[in-house]
């Protein structure tokens, strides 16, 4: 048995993990995870993602050949084949016609290799990454008020603080480690309070003290409403005004414009004024207070003075670079943090210098040396698949994203990549959204593979490490970035053969001009004391929080306790900002559209949409509507909708809920293509972005929504995976798949009328040897068939009017083991499942594959504590992502059986017992 310590892939918490393995084995089924007990970022705790990584391993799926125009090819012509397409296209439209959109879940050195490779070497300035749909509000923010981009705290001051303020981060499902300490805090210290700033309520809100369900975009005005309210109570720290910053009076007098009294602001953020007052007396009478915030503070047309709304607030009370107080930036994926460093934006260069300064600008050239330094900024993502669409930029390469799915307007997006006459994708798998759009694809190597570093919320840089041999056909996308530049002549730059070798490198940019002498040009991101590591010091890096320096060897925990920043005049800056005035919904598309994330899925699911009981906790795509919208529109729960604007539309499930206010939807982010026919979220959403960061706001699209009643649906089961053109026989649609683990389950339903089921069978080559079909009369139609051969289930077809009900769980242990003849009579009842009861319930705890019909149970039986329900039905035992669920399903329940008459309640008991 081998262990390794490695860092988790997914989100910016960072989690250090134990990999053990016995062997080397290609298939992975021993790999043994577990949180790294010495880790500061987790210390031993992983989330539900991060423990089921051990089943995203293997290699079904993977992309292990290189192919041009969808045809397998060796590595040397693959490579040949990039550098050619990029010299052709350089030779006759210039540098600027090719272009990079890279990935927050590169490792460092891919991210540098590649930054340094366009912006030095080709000479095109157009490298964009996926952080501009993410951090680059928080970029400008952080820019615009300390001079650098640099988040002041650290996670121990979680420990420390006692008001935490979660404004648009729902921590519960997507920080979960970190939202576990602070539960802990609020549980052990009595003073602890928790404040949620969210226009929906939240996984987060069940620990909440407070919730304020704010106007969506609403935050600059509550937040200019706290800056005049600290104003008003004296609760300023004008020692910290006077020495530290500069422009207070200027913001203070922009906040006062429109936020002077409580009134003011709980009219336009649609508040209680009870609510905003008790909000601001809490924060004015808490030194120890930490804002964490964002996408619902950075994806918006505002997102950057969202962001200097709330650190005017900590500037103003001197709360910053203080134990347990701070503005804190929360980063999205495992490397956001360290695509900012290596300066993966268009509108940077490298190493903390953007194209502002040439001084610097000339730094990064000699240190390069440079043939061809980009001089000015590139295009933001929007404007460089534009300018994709325009014809203007004709060869781009994609790695580690999915753009397809996750751009706003990504209709457009998949038009623009569609004429692209080169589009270069990097990816593991075989099949996303983006590659099908690619003429060449290059397999890259997947987290257990790969080497290399990534920074966390907290500037802690930490290594992810191989655990396994690297797959045949696979390469590390450093070197597949190295090989391409190696064939485009720049061979002096590239001739790196470690990951090691990069990072040090890396390291020596930080440092390169950047000498604690000269106080103004000192560069925030230094880590010049990583830049000597051996190889073997690389290996064995613990993980260490940027500056690292002379002055600080070991790392620092927190920025600016001295007070100084670094602006020019080394004083940060308070920043004037307003709310801007908020749009009203257009009649044709009356609903406002908010979008996120969902606790056990990752972006557009590649990884764990493949994951049977990842998948099971919300197994369809929906739109969650308020039940006034639903009463409105005549939908019922489970009703098929359409959401429609101009740019887009989807068709999924309704799910009724009093989470997001009226007049409001919300849709989950993550699905793909790959995974259902339309219920690609960005479809939706407008690119319009911040002016400032060019962020796009895709948390406020609007839409159209309209009920529709399909003339037939279907449950299909296969024990393989269909192509998409059998899907395509049914001509349905609503299309959703959902991986069980031994078969593929596919809801299907159609407006038009079901051709024959006879002769579509006979074009899927589907023999039915069960069949049962009921009578056929107007729209209602039952129809169920199955083929069994030598006691083995192979497919399962139940077509009718309604969607079909039938146990899942149950029905894939059918495919797994031979068919008893109990099981083969009862799977066509309908009714099949463990003692005819079905339970297809949301999947709440995923770690004991415990159910919420089961939990309802328990509750109506007694158990009145996650506690209680943890003893009996082990629920929330494990990594403990699900109890903040757990919670508000035993709040919903209880408040049920309070409620009820007495009689009532008893005809409940009995019904669920
Ligand atoms: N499970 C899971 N975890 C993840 C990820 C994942 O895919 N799955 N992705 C990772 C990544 S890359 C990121 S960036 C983070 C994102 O982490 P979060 O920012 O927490 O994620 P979201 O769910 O996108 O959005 C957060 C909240 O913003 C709210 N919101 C919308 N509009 C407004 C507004 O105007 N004001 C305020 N105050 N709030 C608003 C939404 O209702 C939503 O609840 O998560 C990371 N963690
Ligand atoms: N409506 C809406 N849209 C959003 C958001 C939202 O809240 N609402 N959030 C935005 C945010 S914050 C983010 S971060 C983005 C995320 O969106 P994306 O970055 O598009 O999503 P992922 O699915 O994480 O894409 C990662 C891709 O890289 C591949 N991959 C995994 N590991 C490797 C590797 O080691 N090398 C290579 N080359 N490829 C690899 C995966 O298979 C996958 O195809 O979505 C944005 N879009
Ligand atoms: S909180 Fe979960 S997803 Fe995030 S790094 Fe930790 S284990 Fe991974
Ligand atoms: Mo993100």
């Amino acid at each position: 048995m081998t262990t390794t310590l490695t860092t988790c892939p997914y989100c910016g918490v960072g989690c250090g993990i134990s990999a053990s393995t016995t062997d080397n084995s290609l298939d992975r089924q021993d790999l043994h995870i577990r949180g790294d007990d010495a880790h500061p970022a987790n210390l031993g705790r992983l989330c539900v993602k991060g423990s089921a990584l051990g089943q995203t391993m293997g290699t079904t799926g993977r992309l292990l050949q290189p192919q041009i125009n969808g045809i397998n090819c060796n590595w040397p012509k693959a490579i040949n084949a990039v550098a050619e397409g990029l010299k052709q296209t350089i030779a006759q439209h210039g540098p600027g016609a090719v272009a990079m959109y890279l990935s927050g879940q590169l490792l460092t050195e891919d991210y540098y290799v590649a930054n340094k490779l366009m912006k030095g070497f080709v000479g095109s300035p157009h490298v964009d990454t996926n952080s501009r749909l993410c951090m680059a509000s928080t970029v400008a923010g952080h820019k615009r008020a300390f001079g650098a981009d640099v988040v002041p705290g650290c996670y121990d001051d979680i420990e420390q603080a006692r008001l935490f303020v979660l404004v648009g981060a729902n921590m519960a499902w997507n920080h979960p480690v970190l939202f576990q300490r602070i539960q802990r805090v609020l549980q052990t210290k009595p003073t602890a309070r928790l404040v949620v700033i969210d226009p929906r309520r939240t996984a987060s809100c069940e620990s909440a003290q407070l919730h304020l369900q704010l106007r969506p975009g609403s935050d600059v005005l509550l937040f200019n409403g706290l800056l005049s309210f600290l104003a008003e109570q004296g609760k300023l720290d004008h020692r910290f005004i006077s020495l530290h910053t500069e422009g207070f009076a200027q913001a203070l007098a922009s906040a006062q414009l429109q936020a002077a009294s409580i009134a003011q602001v709980a009219a336009g953020t649609d508040l209680p004024e009870a609510q905003v007052t008790k909000f601001y007396r809490w924060f004015a009478d808490e030194q120890l207070s930490l804002t964490l915030f964002s996408q619902g503070v950075n994806q918006a047309m505002n997102g950057t003075d969202k962001v200097n709304a709330i650190i005017n607030c900590h500037l103003a009370t001197g709360r910053i670079g203080k134990a347990g107080a701070g503005p804190f930036s929360l980063t999205g994926q495992p490397n956001a943090m360290g695509g900012r460093e290596v300066g993966g934006l268009a509108n940077q260069l490298a190493a903390h210098i953007d194209y502002s300064n040439p001084a610097q600008q000339a730094l990064v050239g000699q240190f390069w040396q440079a043939p061809n330094l980009a001089a000015a900024p590139g295009y933001k993502a929007v404007e460089l698949f534009d300018a994709i669409e325009r014809g203007e930029i004709k060869a781009l390469w994609v790695m580690a994203t999915n753009p397809v799915v996750s751009m706003p307007q990504a209709d457009k997006v998949k038009a623009a990549l569609a004429k692209c006459p080169l589009v270069i994708v990097s990816d593991i798998y075989q099949h996303t959204d983006t590659l099908d759009c690619a003429t060449i694809k290059l397999p890259a190597l997947a987290w257990s593979e790969k080497d290399g570093t990534v920074t966390n919320s907290e500037r802690r840089i930490s290594r992810q490490r191989a655990l396994y041999s690297p797959p045949a056909g696979a390469k590390a996308d450093w070197q597949i970035i190295c090989e391409v530049a190696n064939a485009l002549g720049f061979t002096q730059g590239f001739n790196f053969s470690s990951a090691a070798e990069i990072f040090a490198e890396h390291a020596a940019l930080s440092a390169f001009g950047n000498s604690a002498g000269d106080d103004k040009q000192k560069r925030a991101f230094d880590i010049s004391g990583l830049a000597q590591l051996t190889a073997e010091q690389y290996q064995q890096l613990a993980p260490v929080q940027w500056p690292v320096n002379s002055a600080n060897p070991f790392g620092t925990a927190r920025l600016f306790s001295n007070g100084r920043f670094f602006t020019a005049t080394g004083k940060a800056q308070f920043i004037a900002v307003r709310q801007c005035q908020f749009v009203e919904a257009s009649a044709q598309t009356p609903l406002w559209l908010n979008s996120g994330r969902l606790r056990d899925q990752w972006h557009s699911m590649t990884r764990t949409g493949n994951v049977p009981r990842l998948m099971q906790h919300t197994p369809e795509p929906f739109v969650a509507i308020h039940p006034a919208d639903a009463a409105l529109y005549g939908i019922a729960a489970a009703d098929l909708v359409q959401l429609r604007n101009r740019y887009g539309q989807l068709l999924l499930r309704a799910e009724i809920s009093t989470d997001q206010r009226p007049g409001e939807l919300f849709v989950p982010m993550h699905w793909s293509a790959q995974f259902a026919s339309q219920a690609r979220a960005d479809v939706l959403f407008a690119a319009d972005t911040d002016p400032l960061s060019g962020q796009p706001a895709l948390k406020l699209g609007q839409v159209a929504l309209r009920r529709v009643v399909p003339r037939w649906q279907a449950l299909l089961l296969t024990r393989h995976p269909l192509t998409p053109a059998q899907l395509a026989v049914f001509n349905s649609d609503y299309l959703a798949r959902v991986p069980l683990g031994d078969c593929q389950s596919y809801r299907l339903a159609a407006t038009s009328s079901l051709v024959d089921i006879a002769d579509l069978l006979q074009q899927l080559q589907f023999t039915p040897t069960l069949y049962c079909s009921d009578s056929k009369t107007g729209t209602r139609f039952d129809y169920r068939a199955a083929a069994v051969v030598d006691a083995q289930l192979h497919w399962l077809l139940l077509a009718g009017a309604e969607a079909p009900t039938i146990d899942l769980a149950w029905l894939n242990l059918q495919f797994s083991e031979p068919l008893s003849q109990d099981a083969r009579r009862r799977l066509l009842s309908g009714t099949a499942g463990a003692g005819g009861v079905i339970d297809n319930s949301a999947l709440i705890c995923s770690c004991f594959n415990v159910r919420s019909q089961l939990i309802c149970r328990a509750i109506s039986k007694g158990a009145d504590t996650t506690a209680k329900l943890g003893q009996q039905l082990r629920c929330g035992t494990n990594c403990g992502s699900c109890l903040p669920e757990l919670a508000a399903l035993l709040t919903k329940e209880l408040a049920q059986h309070m409620c009820l008459p007495k009689e009532k309640s008893k005809e409940f008991s009995d019904v669920i017992n």
